[in-house]
């Protein structure tokens, strides 16, 4: 027999009155009910609605998607309305990518910067040896000062021509992955709930296969249809130059991939690569380009590029660039302006925001630091000091930094503070510069401890399900949506576990996890597998895609690098399935006939493309992937630390880098 089902009121079936199956009279009788019945219901549905509309929405239970503790005004936008409206239409295209067309006629991005290292600590210290294996003994390594960026690179030359690229070495051994149930949508989360499922065996090496192959078929496409401009449409099937580079044709592409072509074994592609860099990357071009853009995608992929492959072309290219960054910091403070024009040198900061953008001028650091290293030039590594000594000297209202500096007085501009665009960075490159001065940068790790500790005092809540989440903060107002480039932060938590004060190891470790799990979520309650830009967590019950939020994927890394992360220090193997839902949905929806491309709306199982093929997916998506699957010694994290678009730079092993007479083995991946 049939079950019965209480259906909920709005799925009931209300009988249709038939004139034909009853009498007149009793229709007539009907139809006189009928009417009195519709003015009852009419007259009590009003007086409800008016009652209902009286009380607060607290009282009704509708949650608030993104107004927060103390917030009082709606807010419904994305990004604050104040931001906004401050906003003259050149939108430099800074840390959020948000709309699509935004993402199209990108503007520049963001900085961040750091430098922290005190003038005393820069005494003390004795010289930093680039490019020499790390044989140092523990001891002499705490006898040592911090780290010392501007050493003269004492390398040998031809060691360096001669050195045989680095390989990625990947066997993987960890072969098995347990399965997990599907997730439930709509319900709390319960954490871990699916442990104990047998599953079938989880093929790294297979995973490797496919993550490689669809890198192929995106450096292919834009090999094909968009060789040396900055992007690739994979629609359109042609190139994009976009105002982030002043819309000079610089290769972005081909230099942001050389590091994920690299560790994936594919020399003859990276060759080519490294052939057009050598004959045609020309950085003398009238450009306005973004500092931090320019920083993190070419400086960042050619140090790496170079670090990894040893080839002098790298060097060479990645010194003319960066001197012809140095004139943005020509400011009152030393604050950078956000954009600077290659060629004369003229600088200035993005119309829209009030002041240099915190992740902007706070994401220099790694780069700079190792630009020093290898000339032996201090300017580099005292410049992004200089700006770091700045921000730790500020005032920090509720220990918090905030989004925008103004470079002429060193004033903060809004009071807005975040862990996604225009924040995010600058608290990762706080932490990387401390891991990447073998730990002996403290300056560094201190201002990391401590905004984080503010961060989650203001930014960090649970949503009505019991979800973790990071909002924005806003004139002391929590926003409660939490962006895709916050994701990241999970990976920074966990990385920060080890060593933070307190013995809070354990606290900081559990926190990645959750920011990891909360972002797996807003992956799975979608129709496409894929994140949105932006989410809310208290409404994913009710409106998952509430109009205030962003639903677009743009190929972003962010879930999936924290995935990697959590992935290497905790060797729970839900990471590696996690990243492989994603890996398989981004092959799915995203990969078209001439490359990869990203999705309007993650809502709708009809997808629908933006038309760009980012070129952080080929440096970052696809290499957190790849990496994911591979053996923790590709790349190890005690070595290596990776820039913010995912760029493997050396740690510096107080004078010895991984580099010297040793090459780095990698054993080939395929
Ligand atoms: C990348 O360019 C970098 O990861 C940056 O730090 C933030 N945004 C993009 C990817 O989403």
């Amino acid at each position: 027999m049939a079950k019965t089902y209480l259906l909920p009121l709005y799925d009931r079936r209300v009988p249709t009155f038939s004139s034909r199956a009853s009498s007149f009279l009793h229709r007539r009788a009907t139809q006189r009910l009928s009417k009195r019945l519709i003015i009852l219901i009419l007259v009590a549905f009003t007086l409800c609605f008016a009652v209902f509309s009286f009380l607060p929405k607290k009282v009704v239970g509708i949650p608030d998607p993104y107004q927060g503790e103390t917030l009082e005004h709606d807010v419904e936008d994305r990004q604050s309305q104040d931001e906004m409206k401050d906003r003259e239409p050149v939108e430099p295209n800074v840390k959020d990518k948000q709309s699509q067309d935004e993402m199209k006629d990108r503007e520049p991005v963001e900085p961040n910067v750091k430098d922290k290292q005190s003038q005393d600590e820069m005494k003390d210290r004795e010289p930093v040896e680039p490019n020499v294996k790390d044989k140092q003994s523990q001891d002499e390594m705490k006898d040592r000062g911090p780290v010392e960026p501007n050493v003269k690179d004492k390398q040998n030359e031809d060691e360096m021509k001669d050195r045989e690229p680095v390989e990625p070495n990947v066997k993987d051994k960890q072969d098995m992955i347990r399965d997990r149930e599907e997730p439930e949508h709509n319900v709390e989360y319960k954490q871990d709930k699916i442990r104990d499922v047998e599953e079938p065996e989880f093929d790294t090496e297979d995973k490797r296969d496919k993550i490689r192959e669809m890198m192929m078929h995106a450096w292919h496409s834009y090999k094909m249809y968009a060789w040396g401009h900055n992007e690739l449409r994979p629609l359109a099937k042609r190139g994009i130059d976009d105002r982030m580079f002043g819309n000079a044709k610089l290769g972005v592409t081909i230099v942001d991939s050389l590091g994920t072509l690299y560790i994936m074994g594919l020399h003859e592609e990276f060759k080519i690569g490294q052939q057009w860099i050598e004959q045609n990357l020309d950085f003398d071009v009238n450009a306005d380009v973004s500092l931090f853009e320019a920083n993190i995608r070419l400086i960042g992929g050619l140090l790496s590029a170079y670090y990894l492959s040893g080839q002098e072309i790298f060097k060479l290219k990645v010194v003319e660039l960066a001197d012809k960054l140095l004139p943005a910091f020509n400011t009152p403070t030393g604050i950078p302006h956000g954009v600077v024009n290659l060629r004369s040198g003229a600088h200035y900061g993005w119309s829209w925001a009030s002041g240099s953008i915190l992740s902007e001028i706070g994401t220099l650091h790694l780069e700079f630091v190792h630009l020093t290293y290898i000339t032996g030039n201090p300017v580099y590594s005292q410049k992004v000091m200089h700006i770091r000594k700045l921000l730790a000297k500020m005032d920090h209202p509720n220990g918090l930094y905030r989004n925008f500096v103004d470079p002429h007085t060193g004033h903060w501009g809004q009071h807005h503070t975040s862990v996604g665009g225009l924040g995010d960075s600058f608290y990762e490159y706080l932490l990387k510069s401390w891991l990447m001065s073998n730990k002996t940068d403290r300056e560094a790790r201190k201002m990391y401890d401590d905004a984080i500790e503010a961060i989650e005092r203001n930014l960090i809540r649970k949503s009505t399900g019991g979800l973790t989440f990071i909002g924005d903060w806003e004139y002391g107002n929590l926003k409660r949506k939490m962006g895709h480039m916050s994701c990241f932060a999970g990976g920074m938590f966990a990385m920060g576990a080890k060593g933070s004060p307190n013995n809070k190891e354990e606290h900081y470790l559990q926190l990645g996890a959750e920011i990891a799990q909360t972002c797996h979520e807003s992956y799975d309650r979608t129709a496409l597998k894929l994140g949105p830009e932006t989410f809310a967590p208290d409404l994913w019950a009710t409106r998952p895609a509430d109009s205030g939020l962003v639903r677009s994927y743009i190929l972003r890394p962010e879930v999936i690098e924290t995935y990697f992360y959590m992935w290497r220090l905790t060797h729970d193997p839900k990471y590696r399935q996690w990243g492989w839902e994603a890996a398989q949905a981004i092959n799915k929806y995203c990969r078209v006939n001439g490359g990869f491309s990203g999705l309007t709306n993650v809502y709708s199982s009809n997808p629908t493309h933006d038309d760009v093929q980012q070129s952080f997916f080929l440096a970052e998506t696809l290499k957190y992937l790849y990496l994911l699957f591979s053996n923790d010694d590709l790349l190890p994290l005690e070595n290596w630390v990776f820039n913010t678009e995912a760029h493997p730079l050396p740690v510096l092993h107080n004078g010895h880098s991984l580099l010297g007479s040793d090459p780095i083995q990698i054993d080939a991946a395929w």
